[in-house]
């Protein structure tokens, strides 16, 4: 008998359902989102490579955190995980001036109330990791806020908590990314409690949707990295003089088919496991 599930919310890129009271199944598309639009083609696999890799970071972080995977399906792109009461902040930790921190660094010389030193320069790395929160918007961009504007949102001592923990997470991930040849520039984690209010790592983590990953032979500071995965999708786009708004283009066999092998390159760098063995058995994870 088939199993009745309900539809309970979409990403731009996953969809997730509700399994019973307890548990929900997070599944994630082949599509692929760039300049914020999600373009018509897919990349075959992407979903299963993102899954593989959260599989792969909650198994290798639960002592420094538990997390709500339960178990991977044998379609290799859908999780089973605990339902969580998720906090309503974005947990962001930046290693490197990227994206809305280097924009924000360059008006007002702060990230999320974090004053910087003088004189950085795009994409470099900083002095250590900092942790910067933002709003979780249901439509358009988040909004970085300060310590005080995320305590107003979770509470003093749960956001002592959650920023201890996301550095954690940051360090141990970065470190191990990096012996692999990959920076980990910056990562949003989301956060949920359990039934007796215990912080849990939930959504997707350390995937290339979620991060921005480079690859370490390529990088320069004062340059913007490559990114590990969308390279060949953002140079394509831009060839075409393309406006960045909705509907993007359809991307040719040869985007497509190369974009692929970055995101199976990527998973086989960082995992040490053939894509071809996950496919087979996406326990091997989690094993
Ligand atoms: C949860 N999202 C984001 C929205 C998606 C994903 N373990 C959990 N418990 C309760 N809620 C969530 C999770 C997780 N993960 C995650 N929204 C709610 C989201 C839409 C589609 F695939």
């Amino acid at each position: 008998m088939p199993e009745a599930v309900t539809h309970v919310g979409s990403g731009k890129v996953r969809e997730l359902y509700a399994l019973d009271d307890d548990r929900l199944l997070l599944v994630a598309s082949d599509r692929i989102s760039t300049f914020d639009v999600i373009l018509p083609t897919e990349i075959p696999d992407k979903g299963r490579v993102l899954t593989a890799l959260s599989g792969f970071w909650f198994a290798r972080t639960r002592d420094l955190v538990p997390n709500h995977l339960l178990a991977l399906r044998d379609d290799g792109r859908s999780t089973e995980c605990r339902r969580l009461e998720m906090l309503p902040i974005e947990c962001v930790v930046r290693g490197y001036l990227a994206g809305s921190g280097w924009k924000d660094y360059v008006q007002t010389g702060e990230v999320c109330g974090h004053r910087l030193p003088e004189g950085l320069v795009e994409s470099q790395q900083l002095p250590l990791p900092i942790f910067t929160p933002a709003t979780k918007a249901e439509t358009g961009h988040d909004q970085n806020i300060d310590r005080a504007a995320a305590i107003e949102l979770v509470g003093e001592e749960r956001f002592d908590e959650v920023e201890a923990v996301a550095l954690a997470l940051y360090a141990f991930v970065s470190d191990y990314a990096r012996d692999r040849g990959i920076i980990l520039a910056d990562t949003k984690l989301e956060f949920g409690l359990d039934e007796r209010g215990g912080l849990v790592l939930g959504d997707e983590a350390f995937t290339p949707d979620s991060s921005r990953f480079w690859p370490a032979d390529d990088y320069s500071p004062g340059a913007t990295p490559p990114s590990y995965d969308k390279q060949f999708v953002r140079d394509y786009c831009e060839s075409l003089g393309w406006n960045k708004t909705a509907p993007g283009p359809e991307l040719p066999e040869a985007v497509v088919t190369g974009t692929r092998a970055r995101y199976v390159e990527a998973f086989e760098r960082l995992t040490g496991i053939a894509f071809g063995d996950y496919v087979a058995s996406p326990s091997v994870v989690i094993a």
